[in-house]
């Protein structure tokens, strides 16, 4: 009845049948359609994605392979444009894509109707295939979610573009028009009903009453779509919310250190407001990695393996790996990305077995020259097995600052060695150590244009005052950090304008690999002022003034801000 009913009212009534196929859906009543079936498609893979324990958004598994796919140098730009930013940004860029994407589908499909289901095959084509790349996407599941979302977002668009053309779903309003129709037809006499134009319902008024309805359905209808949307997706990311890796990274229980890193009541910071703590908290530590989503790892299920040129390789469980001998180091991690005066450097107090140790169990061969570290998603770093025997901290770390690593630093267990940017180091999620020779395996960023060594280089900061700051005369702390890989920081000089290099004074060493801070009391007078910093190493070599990008191994030169003095 719905269905037919509109058609044989026209007929009876002579209407135009404007409300047949094809004849009344707008351009934008179909780019609203076909946007609203492409967020039902996404909708429907994030909930289905979030059921079982390993299931993985579509939209992350593409935009890891646009991760993996994009050329170092324009993933580094695309860092550099962004900052941290750069996941959410390219997250909410992809799914505008795809909005607009199924935009152009519910256009299309208004003159070829093959287009929206071929369209949303394609859209199920792309994730199903970015899932046999992304290491961390259970491919068959993915295959069958992003069928199952290629279906719905097919299928609601056929369902609101017949919707808009009056086909279907207008629901009672339609119904009362058509009943209120006949029933006027049939009545005996003195009515001739549905000829009159003054007739509210039928006559001249009832085209315009037709179109209002459709429309109306359409829009509730779209809206619907939208809100159902919006929901799986809500659900979905509620589910995963209440991920098991959080769940059990809360009930870790830390061993006792077989070693305790060095006490100290405290740093400069508690003299000198603004500046750098000695040791980073965990929520303020720079994160930077190439995973969209901190890959959520379930202790249990998870496996450290010792592989490569070793004797006997074996694979360690985290109880198994707790159960070990663990010790305590003040570690500075730095990012070979980090710029002259920036701030992806911190210091963390690492727990962890030590890599030495993990690395004797398996007996290392002779020709062994580099430690690959390899995460459960793939990514790699390699650095040089001197790092693991002359004497710097290199640790398989499971905790960071006293509690068990956040998911985003690495949870269960992650590398962190002295001295050594994180991408030739620090792999986070770690799951396998691989000895290779040298020249046998490029570490992830290598063939994307970084060096292949990554020894930090000698850098200061000035924390306080901030560049671009209005200050008084007199008395002010010019204060910062410096750091130098293994090698230490033996003086800091601070720079006003042309004036003599002056010693700041340092704060207490925590450890070889960590930061240092400084802090010089100023006399400030009025006006505008330079000031720079420049720290020695422990081989008294002293920081080089010549300014280098951070591509390919570390940005070099002097951090320098400016400051007003008013009078
Ligand atoms: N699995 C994995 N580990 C990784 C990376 C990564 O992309 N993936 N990035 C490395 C880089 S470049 C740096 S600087 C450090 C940063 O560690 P953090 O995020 O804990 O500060 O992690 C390293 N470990
Ligand atoms: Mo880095």
């Amino acid at each position: 009845m719905p269905d037919t009913a509109p058609e044989a009212d026209g007929v009876v009534h002579g209407r135009v049948p404007l409300t047949q196929p094809g004849m009344t859906v707008s351009t934008w009543h179909a780019a609203l359609a076909g946007l609203v079936a492409a967020a039902v498609a996404l909708g429907t893979g994030e909930l289905l994605a979030s059921i079982g324990d390993y299931g993985r958004s579509l939209v992350i598994t593409v935009d890891s392979l646009v991760i993996e796919t994009t050329p170092g140098d324009a993933t580094r730009a695309g860092i550099e444009l962004f900052g941290t930013a750069d996941k959410p940004i390219l997250v909410t860029g992809t799914v505008i894509l795809a909005l607009l994407f199924g935009a152009a589908l519910g256009v299309a499909s208004r003159t070829h109707r093959w287009v929206g289901p071929v369209g949303f095959a394609g859209f199920a084509f792309l994730g199903a295939w970015a899932a046999t790349v992304d290491e961390l996407a259970p491919p068959g599941q993915s295959a069958l979610i992003a069928a199952v979302a290629g279906v719905a977002g097919a299928a609601t668009l056929s369902g609101l573009l017949a919707v808009a053309e009056g086909r279907r779903g207008r629901g009672t309003s339609q119904l009362l028009v058509t009943d209120n129709g006949r029933a006027g037809d049939e009545r005996p006499s003195s009515t001739t009903g549905g000829q009159r134009p003054t007739d509210p319902v039928v006559g001249a008024a009832e085209m315009p009453t037709d179109k209002v309805a459709t429309r109306r359905a359409f829009f509730g209808w779209a809206g619907a779509a939208g809100a159902a949307a919006l929901a799986t997706t809500g659900i979905g990311w509620a589910i995963r919310g209440r991920s098991r890796a959080e769940v059990v990274r809360a009930e870790v229980v830390l061993p006792e250190p077989t070693r305790f890193a060095r006490d100290v009541a405290g740093g400069l910071e508690r003299e000198v407001p603004g500046l750098s703590p000695l040791i980073t908290a965990n929520e303020d530590f720079y994160r930077i990695d190439t995973a969209l989503l901190a890959p959520e790892i379930d202790p249990d299920r998870w496996e450290l393996s010792v592989t490569g040129l070793v004797d006997t390789p074996y694979a360690i469980g985290f109880e198994e790996l707790l159960g070990m001998a663990t010790t305590e180091h003040d570690v500075t991690l730095s990012c070979v990305s980090n710029e002259v005066g920036g701030d992806l450097v911190g210091t963390a107090r690492w727990q962890g077995v030590p890599l030495a140790e993990l690395l004797e169990r398996a007996g290392v061969r002779g020709t062994a020259e580099q430690v690959v570290g390899r995460s459960v998603d793939g990514w790699t770093s390699g650095f040089p097995i001197g790092a693991v025997r002359d004497g710097r901290p290199a640790l398989v770390a499971v905790a960071m600052n006293g509690v068990a690593l956040p998911l985003e630093h690495g949870f269960p267990a992650r590398l962190v060695v002295g001295g050594l940017y994180g991408y030739v180091s620090a792999t986070k999620w770690l799951t396998e150590i691989e000895l290779t020779g040298w020249d046998d395996f490029d570490a992830y960023w290598v063939p994307r244009g970084w060096s292949k060594e990554g020894p930090m280089k000698t850098q200061s900061r000035v924390d306080v005052p901030r560049d671009g700051r209005h200050l008084r005369v007199g008395r002010q702390p010019v204060a910062g950090v410096a750091w130098a890989g293994t090698r230490g920081i033996t003086k800091v000089e601070v720079q006003v304008d042309d004036d003599p290099w002056m010693d700041a004074r340092l704060g207490t060493e925590l450890a070889g690999s960590t930061w240092r801070q400084w802090v010089l009391e100023w006399s400030a007078t009025p006006g505008e002022h330079r000031i720079r910093v420049r720290a020695s190493d422990g081989e008294g070599e002293v920081q080089t003034s010549e300014e280098t990008d951070p591509a390919p191994s570390g940005a070099t030169g002097w951090h320098t801000i400016h400051v007003t003095v008013e009078a």
